[in-house]
C-alpha cells in the first residue's frame, strides 16, 4: 500500500494516534509539516473542508477530521473488529476516549493555571471508566480480540495524562497493562523511541 501524506502542525496532537496505529501496522507514511506562521497566511486553511488540520491523503481521497481518519486507517489495515457488532464497540470507546481528550484540550489550552488541579482530582473518575472495560475483556485489548483505532486512540491519551500526572494509573492496574502491553508491541515500541516522535511537544501551547 502506497504512504499515506499526513499534513499538519509540529505537534503531536491530534496525530499521535494515527501515527501509533501506522507505525504498529508496519505502514510508511509523509509528512507535511506546517509551521504556523504559513498556516496563518490562510490559503492551505482555504483547502480544508473545515479549515482545520490535520489531513491525510490516500491516493485521491483526501480527509479530515482525526476520529475520520482514524476510521478510515482501522478499515485499511484490519483495525476495526472482527464483525460490526465490535464495529460498533469499538466507535463507541473511541467516542469516550474523544470525551476524555476534549476535557484535557480544554484544560490544556484554556484553563491550565488555573484548572489543571482540579482536572487531576477528577481525572480518575474519568479512568475508572476505560479501567472497567480492559479489566473485562481479557484480551488487554478494548474490544474483541486483537487491536482497534480505539487502542491507539486510548493509548495516546494514556501517555499524555502520564506526562500531566506520572502516578495517574497507579491505583488501576488494567490501564496500566494495557499501557505495558501497547507499549511493548515491537515496531510501535521502535516509533515511540524515535526521536521523530520525542522531538514533538504534545501540546501547541508548549503547557503539558
Ligand atoms: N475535530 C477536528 C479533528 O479532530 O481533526 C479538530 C481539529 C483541530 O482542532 N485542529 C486545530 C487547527 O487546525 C489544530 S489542533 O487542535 O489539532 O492542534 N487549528 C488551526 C485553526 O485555524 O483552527
Amino acid at each position: 500500500m502506497p504512504p499515506y501524506t499526513i499534513t499538519y502542525f509540529a505537534v503531536r496532537g491530534r496525530c499521535g494516534a494515527m501515527k501509533f496505529m501506522l507505525s504498529d501496522q508496519g505502514q510508511e507514511w509523509k509528512e507535511v509539516v506546517v509551521p504556523f506562521d504559513e498556516w496563518m497566511k490562510g490559503d492551505l486553511k482555504a483547502t480544508c473542508v473545515f479549515g482545520q488540520l490535520p489531513k491525510v491523503q490516500d491516493g485521491d481521497l483526501e480527509l479530515v477530521q482525526s476520529n475520520a481518519i482514524l476510521r478510515h486507517l482501522g478499515r485499511n489495515h484490519d483495525a476495526y473488529g472482527s464483525n460490526n457488532k465490535e464495529a460498533s464497540q469499538i466507535d463507541m470507546m473511541n467516542d469516550g476516549v474523544e470525551d476524555l481528550r476534549l476535557k484535557y484540550v480544554k484544560m490544556i489550552y484554556q484553563e491550565y493555571d488555573t484548572g489543571k488541579d482540579k482536572y487531576i482530582k477528577e481525572l480518575p473518575d474519568h479512568l475508572s471508566k476505560f479501567e472497567a472495560v480492559l479489566a473485562k475483556n481479557k484480551s488487554g485489548f478494548l474490544v474483541g480480540g486483537k487491536v482497534s483505532f480505539a487502542d491507539y486512540s486510548l493509548l495516546e491519551v494514556l501517555l499524555n495524562h502520564q506526562v500531566l500526572c506520572p502516578t495517574c494509573l497507579d491505583t488501576f492496574p488494567a490501564l496500566k497493562a494495557f499501557v505495558a502491553m501497547m507499549t511493548a508491541r515491537p515496531k510501535l515500541k521502535a516509533f515511540l523511541d524515535s526521536e521523530d516522535f520525542k522531538k514533538l511537544p504534545i501540546n501547541g501551547n508548549g503547557k503539558q
